[in-house]
């Protein structure tokens, strides 16, 4: 049986990859934080996973875990993942979100210990200043999160290519679902939906309206990391829709499945601008449609409506 470790097992990814591991037979361990308040919600239903106390910015810790539970694969999701929380907390999230990762490899070195490893690494790390990105595209960082991921990326590379380590860096573009963070714009709208039709909200607050995503459904995007350690060799890989929509696009479908115009309920706060912002992303997966066989299979229109119907009937 194959064991892997999952740090930011209890976040969006870190749950749907955990059933798709249990599903392959895998013996599922995972990296979780202590908290004040419970924040397991997305994985309390697994009832097979190992769970282990640890914190990326904590060293010692990751040996410890990694020298109890051996795996042969490990999948680096944790991170600080909001980009516009970076901007308040930096360096903090160069701790996490990148210094995280060298304290993980480095700990795999010392231990001697040869597990494949995938990073998850951002479509972040672009301008979004072209039409569209592929794995040749140049980065640009727009963020203090942004920068964070490129060191992590960069620091992934060179340890592949230094010390032979099997690293496979995910540039995956935005994905979303029932179990994203409440405060990443697209569940920030399904929920104030179903918050507006219960009477609890009147106004939904955003920042900038006109920037464009390429937003596919995370469960897709998750079983591309675990191709990608299938491989033969490590390599680094987009994975996107290559579907673009600005917040506009996501508003006026979201509003529409319930019948409402969105321009009567949404109030722009200077508080949601950032100082700076990726414009237009759009992924160019074919790398990983030639070489995974790997394709997204929800479209932009039924994400929508899977995350607007789970938030009104929850
Ligand atoms: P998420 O829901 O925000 O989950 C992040 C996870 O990281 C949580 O489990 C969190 O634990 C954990 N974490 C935070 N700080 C940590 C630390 N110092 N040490 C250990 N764990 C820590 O993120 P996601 O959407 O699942 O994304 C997974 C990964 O992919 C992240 O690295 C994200 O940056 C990256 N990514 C995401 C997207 C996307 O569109 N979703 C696209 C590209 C890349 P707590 O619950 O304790 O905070
Ligand atoms: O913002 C704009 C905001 O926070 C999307 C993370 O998973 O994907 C995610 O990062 C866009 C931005 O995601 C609000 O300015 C407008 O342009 O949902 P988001 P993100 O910043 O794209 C990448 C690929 C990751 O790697 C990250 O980990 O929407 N926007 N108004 C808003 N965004 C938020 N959060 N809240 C608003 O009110």
């Amino acid at each position: 049986m194959s064991k892997a470790l999952i740090t930011g097992i209890n976040g969006q990814d870190g749950s749907y990859l955990s059933e798709q591991l249990i599903e392959k037979g895998y013996e599922v361990h995972g990296l979780v934080r202590r908290s004040a308040t419970f924040n397991r919600q997305n994985i309390d239903h697994i009832g097979e996973l190992m769970l282990h106390y640890g914190d990326l910015t904590d060293f010692s810790s990751l040996v410890r875990v990694l020298r109890k539970v051996k795996p042969d694969e490990i999948y680096n999701l944790g991170a600080m993942s909001h980009v516009g929380i970076s901007w308040e907390i930096p360096v903090y999230t160069a701790q996490a979100t990148g210094v995280g990762v060298l304290n993980l490899l480095e700990a795999i070195r010392i231990l001697e210990i040869k597990p494949k490893i995938y990073q998850a690494s951002t479509s972040e790390m672009f301008s979004g200043k072209q039409t569209s990105q592929n794995e040749d595209t140049p980065f640009e960082p727009q963020s203090p999160y942004a920068v964070a991921k490129l060191y992590a990326h960069q620091m992934c590379q060179i340890y592949r290519e230094a010390y032979n380590m099997f690293i496979c860096c995910g540039i995956l573009f935005n994905h979303e679902s029932e179990r994203r963070g409440k405060n990443f714009v697209t569940r920030k709208i399904t929920t104030g939906i179903a918050d507006i039709l219960k009477g609890k909200e009147v106004k939904l607050q955003l920042g900038n309206l006109e920037v464009k995503r390429d937003w596919g459904y995370a469960p897709d995007y998750t079983e591309s990391m675990w191709l990608m350690l299938q491989q033969d060799k490590p390599d680094d890989y987009i994975i996107a829709t290559g579907e673009t929509h600005t917040i506009k696009d996501f508003l006026e479908e979201a509003f529409k499945i319930v019948e409402l115009n969105w321009k009567d309920y949404v109030e722009i706060k200077d508080q949601y601008i950032r100082p700076l912002d990726t414009n237009c992303l759009c992924g160019d997966a074919s790398k990983a449609k030639r070489i995974l066989g790997w394709e997204p299979k929800v479209g932009f229109k039924e994400l929508v409506k899977k995350m607007v119907e789970f938030d009104l009937k929850t």
